[in-house]
């Protein structure tokens, strides 16, 4: 093993609530038999290589500030991917977690020609081959960046330029190729730049059909090299572009409805997306679940006074609670996991940050998921929800669900029957029971 992250020089372990090691997790018990499943089955962890080994700490107003040898820009770009496939493994080994991602951008430099970057990527993913098969991590999902360099300025599928998508579909073939030659459980597809600036200069109908063409092409792509992961589109409402057309869950569900594609695609919910977007991580889940196309987590948090994609680690296991009810409710992970799209602060120079920044995101998912399935056991919330909804089971709300009613036989029962009285809804109490469990757990 090589020594990247020399301060840490044991596996973290799980120590327990009381533990006061920093380097130790209070709440992940990977083994731990939460309703039927071990904890590590059950979240599935995964570390973000963008955010974690891929960037030096530089923002739109400064350089990079984070203590990162690998991205020393003195070295050669391909003895630089190494070495920071080398940090990266030692770090996943080290943390215990079992999955990462990328985008293939993070793990290959991009040359000048698209053959030798594609070279590139495919000598990267094969050594990455090896390190996966030392150290048993494994790959929860590959995207590829179509954001960032300059030729996708105006989109990548949404470009007026045909040129331009043909270069964003190579580059997306062989990531979905790499993705498959390392066992991805999903492969993700955010719409970086798929949006617009200004209305001015786009047309709209145009830039929804391309999408659609593009989202079909990698369906079929996928299918045709057997891979048998989750293809899953990331919602986000803005940011890079003034407005993205997957905004939410529901404008992505809309849009795989209309081009025929909500049985081959599901979202990849990132809690800051959400937030972006007015809505509660809570939110995103359920009109996932409630669509069926729920696919896998961004895990991350907003910061509430800030409108920006901040990228925070979670700290709040109130908010995380929630979202973890839902997707418990809907029968848990399968194909996904929680992957920690979160980056440190500028000013967390030191590598063993990143340690703390992991064990702090994964103690609060792992205190989540115990309220959460204590509360989803107990069956309290569940039984006031049906019991609120129980007329559609039944009589009236049968008849009207089946068709069997009519408006003017309806009206003639009004005219016949007493008003119907309104019951409460029982919100604060509703709110004090999940406090309850979100207290109790242990
Ligand atoms: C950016 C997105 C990005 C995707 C992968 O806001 O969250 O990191 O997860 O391209
Ligand atoms: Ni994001
Ligand atoms: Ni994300």
């Amino acid at each position: 093993m090589t020594d990247f992250f020399t301060d840490v020089t044991e596996p973290i372990r799980y120590l327990g609530p009381d533990s006061d090691e920093p380097l130790s997790f209070r709440w992940y018990d990977r083994d731990r038999v939460v309703a039927g499943k071990r904890m590590e089955d059950h979240l599935r962890f995964a570390v973000a290589y963008w955010h974690s080994f891929a960037w030096d700490g530089f923002d739109i107003f400064g350089a990079g500030t984070l203590d990162r040898p690998w991205l020393d820009q003195a070295l050669d770009p391909m003895a630089a991917a190494a070495m920071k496939q080398d940090a990266a493994f030692e770090f996943f080994e080290k943390l215990g977690v079992p999955f990462f991602c990328f985008h293939d951008a993070d793990m290959a430099p991009p040359a000048d020609s698209f053959a030798e970057t594609s070279a590139n990527l495919s000598t990267m993913v094969e050594r990455a081959a090896g390190l996966m098969e030392r150290t048993g991590v494994g790959l929860l999902w590959g995207t590829a960046n179509l954001f960032s360099h300059p030729r996708y300025a105006a989109g990548a599928a949404t470009n007026p330029d045909p040129e331009i998508f043909a270069r964003a579909a190579a580059q997306v073939c062989d990531m979905l190729e790499a993705t498959n030659r390392l066992g991805g459980a999903n492969y993700v597809l955010w719409g970086g730049r798929e949006g617009y600036e200004t209305l001015l200069n786009t047309d709209l109908r145009r830039e929804g059909e391309q999408l659609a063409r593009f989202m079909h092409l990698v369906v079929e792509h996928a299918h045709r090299i057997g891979f048998d992961g989750t293809i899953l589109i990331e919602p986000k409402p803005f940011e890079p572009t003034k407005h993205q057309y997957d905004y939410d869950t529901a404008a992505v569900h809309a849009f795989l409805q209309r081009y025929d594609l909500v049985e081959e695609i599901k979202v990849n919910i990132e809690v800051n997306h959400a937030t972006l977007a007015g809505h509660d991580f809570h939110h995103e889940v359920a009109y996932a679940n409630a669509a069926g196309i729920f696919g896998s987590i961004d895990a991350n948090a907003g910061d509430d006074r800030l409108g920006w994609d901040v990228d925070r680690f979670p700290v709040s296991v109130e908010q995380m609670t929630l979202g973890m009810y839902e997707i418990l409710r809907g029968g848990g992970l399968t194909t996904g996991g929680l992957n920690f799209d979160a980056k440190l602060r500028r000013q967390s120079m030191a590598r063993s940050d990143l340690f703390h920044a992991h064990i702090g995101g994964m103690d609060t998912m792992a205190r989540a998921l115990l309220a959460a399935s204590a509360l989803l056991e107990s069956s309290e919330l569940e039984a006031i929800r049906s019991q609120r909804y129980a007329g559609w089971d039944e009589g009236l709300g049968l008849d009207i669900l089946t068709g069997s009613a009519d408006l003017p036989g309806l009206q003639k029962r009004a005219l016949e029957l007493d008003d119907p009285q309104p019951v409460s809804g029982r919100q604060e109490e509703l709110e004090n029971l999940v406090a309850r469990y979100v207290e109790r757990v242990r």
